[in-house]
């Protein structure tokens, strides 16, 4: 008996719920590495408490959206994809560092400096760090999210080992281009692993207002993507979960969509006095899941660091980030003459010279 021809315009079933089957696959954290994951999350957090106290000196202008509160995700997510390309949104000064991007070529992007990861010239928003596959924040809410297939695509085409994590927010989980770009990674099987960082807020609505689901992962069900939704309070746990979505997504088996629920400090961006949230909200988290608490009480209880050796974490960590301010501020600004570089691509790439791109467009054309 020959199977019955299926016809496209035939009504299919709705894709099945796929989730994310991969155990933990890195072996438990060892006492060092922890060590350097809460050492990592205190960085994060200390220069963006000096970011923000320059924004309040007028020494970084323009917008400025901190991450503080998030940071186990960015630290969690590099421990398990340390090697691989990563692209974010606005709130990419955490992400940065946490990719490998120095405190000093952050900072300094922030003040606008010649030094800076973007050579001043993108600011808080547009910090890029190709030395670390560290494609961008961007601007433009959900935008970026078709670039991470661009990026998986060219990764696999070139025979990488590698994915591309994308990290977005809640609110661009709503966004036109987000739903365009899970479709056709789904469809192309690209290696990559979307990270919603739901942090319960899109500047100032709550997330039960801006959709009718709160479950963000549900999002991979109808282009059928394997999806998980975790908690991203604990850096540990981040990191093992993100090591499975890599691994799914290298398999061959296509991308994956983790929503990580996390909660941030701060108000939107430096302008905004966060008056919206419910009062005592902001308290109870940072008192019952601060990631950094969280680690530091698991360090003493569970790995038998003492209180005095946190303190010296604490302090280094201080140094550094006071040495990236102190950089940042004796650096030059850029050469007035560099103001249109990079604005543009060079018109006479080797890719013009071999066909029509690049030339000047003929009357017929341009009509
Ligand atoms: C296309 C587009 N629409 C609106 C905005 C204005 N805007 C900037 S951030 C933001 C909220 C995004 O929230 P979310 O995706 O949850 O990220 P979070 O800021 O919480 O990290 C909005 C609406 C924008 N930058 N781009
Ligand atoms: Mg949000």
């Amino acid at each position: 008996m020959t199977a019955p021809v299926r016809h496209d315009h035939d009504v299919q079933p709705a894709p099945k719920d796929r989730l994310l089957l991969v155990k933990d696959p890195l072996a438990p954290v060892s006492t060092d590495d922890l060590l350097a994951l809460h050492r990592k999350m205190m960085l994060l957090r200390r220069v963006e408490e000096l970011a923000a106290k320059a924004y309040t000196q007028r020494k970084i202008r323009g917008f400025c959206h901190l991450y503080i509160g998030q940071e186990s995700v960015a630290v969690g997510a590099a421990a398990a994809t340390a090697d691989d390309y990563w692209i974010t949104s606005y709130r990419d000064h955490g992400h940065a560092m946490a990719k490998g991007t120095s405190p000093r070529a952050v900072m300094a992007e922030l003040f606008g400096r010649s030094t800076g990861a973007s050579g001043g010239q993108g600011g808080s928003m547009h910090i890029f760090d190709k030395s670390v596959r560290f494609m961008g924040g961007y601007g433009i809410v959900g935008g970026h999210v078709p670039l991470a297939n661009g990026v998986a695509w060219a990764a696999r085409a070139r025979g990488e080992d590698r994915v591309c994590v994308c990290f977005f927010g809640d609110g661009a989980a709503n966004q036109g281009a987000f739903f365009e770009a899970l479709c056709l990674a789904a469809l192309y099987k690209l290696p990559v692993v979307f990270i919603c960082e739901n942090n319960w807020y899109a500047m100032g609505t709550p997330l039960h207002r801006q959709s009718a689901i709160t479950d963000m992962s549900l999002r991979a069900r109808g282009v059928g993507m394997t999806r998980e939704q975790l908690d991203g309070w604990d850096v540990e746990h981040v990191r093992q979960r993100v090591a499975a979505a890599r691994q799914h997504a290298l398999s061959g088996a296509g991308p994956v969509l983790l929503e990580i629920v996390t909660y941030r400090y701060r108000g939107h961006s430096m302008s905004d006095p966060a008056k919206y949230r419910p009062k005592g909200e902001l308290a109870q988290q940072q008192k019952g899941r601060d990631p950094i608490q969280l680690t530091a009480r698991r360090l003493q209880a569970d790995h038998g660091i003492t209180e005095q050796s946190l303190a010296q974490t604490k302090a280094d960590v201080d140094a550094v980030a006071q040495d990236a301010w102190d950089f940042a501020l004796h650096s030059p600004e850029p050469d007035p003459a560099t103001l249109y570089d990079h604005v543009y691509a060079p018109q006479q790439t080797s890719l013009a010279a071999d066909t029509d791109l690049g030339q000047t467009p003929s009357k017929n054309q341009d009509a």
